[in-house]
């Protein structure tokens, strides 16, 4: 790996949560079973060409019946924490109204199991398996999304908010608004005008933040709540003060391009994070699309803001940037540099330039990488294993940006490697396999990989066995 971080030397704080994450239609199956509704994802996969080989999550990894068999997983791997996600249409199968009792009993049962591991169960509350039945009525165009969001997030504190202490509201905002509305590329798939992503995307933010109000005045304990956000942080191309200032100012740029690219400021970090954290819209986003913005009612900004206890961020890699006359410019990653089995670069150094900058910008708080992993092409071995070297040295390298940070003051309280196990990826169907596990989706069979085992015995050792050269677990 050409990028080096790591502070070695630097101890993991008392308590640093090991855990991992998944999402309920990336994992759970039983799409058709205990009551569950239809969401925009069993809709979209069933458009052809939509989703690879025309994969679906009618049954993904089997969880729904397996939890059981994972939550074992969970404690072999040593994992303090477990990051998972209701499924809205389990919950509530036509998003609104009645509330689906099997639904609710399946995750108290996955829950009391974690508990009974002593894994801490963290839920976010929408990661993308929205109800059809509120796309059918306009989905995040409709203005009453954030109500209906806030009553189903009343109903998580409700039933769940005396065992799970820390809840995130949605999932990465912008791969959402995004990659949904803006693109296409994901459900409900249509592709809309500039103007209808930015009323998307201000439904977004209100769901967010009347969420987060719903949560707290329904929790039946004390709660902590956050959400995860996802980003690629411009990284310098060298430490030279000004190339760390391009960097930064590129992180946050809303419109970064000349003309107004509807993908650009949809993926954009700061139209969302801006609004949550500093309680307004990017000043570049104001300046240059303020003419296309929805109305922004009294009071909208103070919800969307409404106070975080910790940040929670979901980052991969990150783009080298230099400073110019001009202004930031992005500089193509260096010949032969590492790339993972969906051609994305790796880049140790982004959990700390991302971190770091959002502290810089947010203000310190508490910090969790809520997602980071990379997807490679593993398969079980004639040895019955599955030997994952890049893996661990994937996660070794980044953890070396969480040392640098902490040696540095940076509050990091915990990593969840993406993903416990091998899952349905998105629009990639199930060609990427992300996890510490493996799962031969024919049988249903897991594989815990030689990156799991590693990962365990990092996880024992709360980040001591980092410095040790091992690749494998034994
Ligand atoms: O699988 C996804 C996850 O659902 C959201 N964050 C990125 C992961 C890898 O692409």
């Amino acid at each position: 790996m050409s990028e080096k971080v790591t502070s070695a030397g630097t101890a993991f704080p008392e308590g640093f949560l090991w855990g991992a994450a998944t999402a309920a239609y990336q994992i759970e199956g039983g799409a058709r079973e205990g009551g569950r509704g239809p969401s925009v994802w069993d809709a979209f996969c069933r458009v052809p060409g939509k989703v690879y080989g025309g994969h679906n999550g009618d049954v993904a990894c089997d969880h729904y019946h397996r939890w059981r068999e994972d939550v074992a997983l969970m404690k072999s791997l040593n994992l303090s924490a477990y990051r998972f996600s209701f499924a809205w249409p389990r919950i509530m199968p036509e998003g609104t109204g009645a509330v689906n009792g099997e639904g609710v009993a399946f995750y108290d049962r996955l829950i009391d199991a974690l508990l009974e591991a002593g894994i801490e169960p963290w839920g976010t509350l929408f990661h993308w398996d929205l109800p059809l039945s509120l796309h059918l009525r306009g989905g995040w165009l409709n203005p009453d999304m954030p109500n209906w969001f806030a009553d189903y997030a009343a109903q998580i504190a409700s039933h769940f908010s005396d065992r799970v202490k820390n809840f995130m509201t949605v999932n990465e905002p912008q791969v959402f608004i995004g990659g949904s509305y803006a693109e296409g590329r994901f459900a409900p798939g249509n592709v809309h005008s500039l103007p209808e992503c930015l009323v998307a995307a201000h439904h977004l933010l209100l769901a967010h933040g009347r969420a987060v109000q719903a949560l707290r005045s329904g929790a039946r304990s004390k709660i902590r709540v956050g959400h995860a956000a996802q980003y690629n942080p411009a990284l310098p191309a060298s430490e030279s003060p000004e190339d760390v200032s391009a960097a930064r100012q590129a992180t946050f740029a809303a419109c970064p391009s000349a003309e107004l690219d509807p993908l650009k400021i949809m993926w954009s970090f700061s139209l969302y994070h801006d609004p949550m954290m500093l309680g307004t819209y990017p000043a570049d986003l104001l300046a240059r699309c303020g003419h296309l913005m929805p109305k922004i009612a009294e009071g909208d900004m103070e919800t969307i803001a409404a106070p975080m206890d910790f940040l929670g961020l979901n980052i991969y890699w990150g783009d080298p940037v230099r400073a110019s006359a001009g202004g930031p410019v992005r500089v193509p990653h260096a010949p032969g540099c590492p790339m993972n089995s969906f051609g994305w670069p790796v880049t140790p150094s982004a959990l700390y330039w991302g971190t770091r900058f959002c502290m810089e910008r947010y203000g310190k708080k508490d910090v969790y990488i809520t997602e980071n992993g990379v997807p490679l092409c593993d398969w079980v071995g004639a040895d019955g294993a599955v030997h994952d070297p890049a893996r661990i040295d994937f996660i070794r390298g980044y953890l070396g940006g969480v040392r640098r940070g902490l040696s540095e003051g940076i509050p990091f309280k915990g990593y969840f490697y993406w993903s416990l196990m091998d899952n349905f990826e998105w629009a990639s169907g199930y060609s990427q396999r992300f996890g510490l596990t493996h799962v031969d989706y024919a049988t249903g069979t897991r594989t815990v990989k030689d990156s799991g085992r590693w990962y365990a015995k990092l996880a024992a050792s709360n980040g001591a066995s980092l410095d040790s050269q091992d690749s494998f677990s034994d």
